[in-house]
């Protein structure tokens, strides 16, 4: 299978792969608010709402036949620690855009998580290749701490805005904040400007 080698995306940001503050791990710590929430294969959906020519749902069977991708990326905490060459497999943002056909006064997403979890951003920065709808993790199932069956990733950006067990994204016509964005974490998280905290 190939692999899209996307690690090289910080030149965009910043001169160092590895931005400022952070250290390389590899282990792969958990973080969650809330612990891991069940997911039932039977009757999760993966909703589609808000500013779209179509709204919706897709079964697991249904998300798991859309086009599919493995990226290698890197993945930066606001905690600090950064686990590199990490291989997502999933569907990309744009893919799921294309289906919903976003309307023309969409400007931000917010993305839910079974847990309760939210988390936003653009729709200029979210709507990129980078960014996935990840199923995979280093060749298997994504595992259930790091938000299997599903969760976001976004490698341009802390991890906080990558939403594990997602079950669906919003299109939004006016800028909202999400779980951490309202307590206290940046609502931009850009990790080459240290964009840790609001
Ligand atoms: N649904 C959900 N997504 C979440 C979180 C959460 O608590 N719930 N925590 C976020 C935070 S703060 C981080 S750092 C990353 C951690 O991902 P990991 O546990 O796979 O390392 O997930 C993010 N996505
Ligand atoms: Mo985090």
């Amino acid at each position: 299978m190939s692999v899209k080698d996307v690690t090289d995306l910080y030149r965009e940001f910043g001169e160092e792969r590895l931005p400022p503050g952070q250290t390389e791990t590899t282990a792969f710590p958990v973080l969650s608010k809330s612990g891991t929430p069940d997911w039932d294969p039977e009757t999760w959906t993966f909703s589609v709402r808000g500013a779209v020519a179509e709204e919706f749902d897709l079964s697991w069977e249904e998300f798991r036949d859309l086009p599919s991708e493995t990226q290698r990326q890197d993945f930066h905490c606001v905690t600090g620690w950064s686990k590199l060459d990490c291989e997502f497999t999933g569907v990309t943002f744009p893919t799921v855009a294309e289906r919903a056909g976003v309307t023309s006064d969409a400007v931000h997403v917010m993305f839910h998580g079974l847990d309760g979890y939210t988390t936003n951003l653009p729709l200029d920065v979210v709507n990129r290749e980078e960014v996935l709808f990840a199923w995979g993790y280093d060749g298997d199932d994504l595992p259930r701490e790091h938000g299997g069956p599903l969760r976001v990733v976004t490698p341009h950006r802390y991890a906080y805005k990558s939403a594990k067990w997602v079950d669906g994204v919003t299109f939004l016509t006016e800028p909202e904040r999400g779980y951490w964005e309202k307590r206290g974490y940046s609502n931009t998280a850009n990790p080459w400007n240290e964009e840790r905290y609001s």
